[in-house]
């Protein structure tokens, strides 16, 4: 008897799993068939900070450090590419302290690219700053990067986490080798 009843229950297992492959298996359904319409949340942009963190840590460096690295996310995704636009401010001199391609010495601007297929990751774009050495004593600089404003195709997207001041500023620090 009891051997009966565990037969059942192993049959009952097999039955679950089949119908669980049954349904893994299917193509991913079209939401357009389905005649659902994709609506975007409150977005925004702000500088990638580990947890709940409001700011993000000052970053130390010197001029032969090579390159320092900022990551811009859209948290909560986003249906088209975001451009992020940004200032530059502080003691660093572009050009001379540092150089962020295709930026000019008040700032620039960033795309976020938007990945249809991936849907579980954050939208994100790092921002590279190339750090320029000069041979002569000019003491510390300090960089202040500010973002300012963004954009996708389906209009202006707030900036800073959650819409507030936090994370719209990163601090590069660059210290003198000379
Ligand atoms: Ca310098
Ligand atoms: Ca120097």
């Amino acid at each position: 008897m009891k051997t009966y009843n565990n037969k059942m229950i192993m049959k009952k297992i097999l039955l679950i799993l089949f119908s669980a492959s049954i349904i893994m298996s299917c193509d991913e359904f079209d939401i357009a068939d389905q005649g659902i319409v994709l609506e975007e949340l409150p977005s925004y942009v702000a500088f990638n900070a580990n947890g709940t963190e409001a700011y993000l840590d000052t970053v130390f460096t010197d001029e032969n450090g090579g390159s320092a690295t900022f990551n811009v996310e859209a948290p909560t995704g986003t249906l088209s590419d975001i451009t992020v636009n940004y200032e530059f401010s502080g003691t660093a001199i572009f050009g001379t302290d540092f150089n962020v391609a295709g930026a000019s010495a008040a700032g620039g601007s960033l795309v976020i690219t938007h990945d249809p297929a991936d849907f579980l990751d954050f939208d994100n774009k790092d921002l590279d700053i190339s750090l320029l050495t000069d041979a002569i004593v000019d003491g510390e600089k300090t960089l202040n990067i500010n973002l300012i404003s963004a954009s996708n195709a389906e209009g202006q997207i707030a900036v800073g986490r959650g819409g507030t001041d936090y994370l719209k500023s990163a601090v590069l620090v660059i210290a003198d080798v000379d």
